[in-house]
């Protein structure tokens, strides 16, 4: 990794130990608080949502100003306020698309899926993410 930490958390944890799911409820309007607290930009990307970033260290963007997406870049020691409409049941990933701050080590969880920096939100009367889901495959 070119000298690159090789293990990234959300929280201080990884995987199902980051505090497993951001329990949502179809309809809820979901505001997320992003503290980039590491040395490295990273690329946050949610799934199965369009977000809308609201603010930047502080900063209110204009309504007129805001766009939906679904990655933004945040860089080391940014705080960034996003938003967005939970209208889309199931159980979505939330992680940094850097592929290696994701997989941590190299390494991956249940049937390749990524335990390194990763929430999912989970909505109400979804099924459960299975904990093997988090745990290390190799
Ligand atoms: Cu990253």
């Amino acid at each position: 990794m070119g000298g690159d930490f090789p293990f990234r958390t959300i929280n201080g944890k990884t995987g199902e130990a980051s505090g497993g799911t951001m329990n949502v409820r179809e309809g809820d309007l979901v505001r997320m608080r992003v503290y980039n607290a590491s040395n490295r930009e990273h690329a946050m990307h949610m799934h199965g949502h369009d977000i809308t970033i609201v603010s930047r260290n502080g900063h209110l963007i204009p309504k007129r100003a805001r766009q939906e997406i679904t990655t933004f870049n945040i860089s080391s020691g940014d705080f960034v306020e996003l938003e967005f409409r939970a209208r889309n049941p199931g159980n979505w990933i939330f992680h940094c698309h850097v592929p290696h701050h994701t997989s941590n080590t190299m390494l991956s969880g249940y049937n390749g899926s990524p335990i390194g920096m990763t929430r999912i939100v989970h909505y109400e009367g979804s099924p459960a993410v299975p904990p093997a889901y988090f745990a290390f495959a190799g």
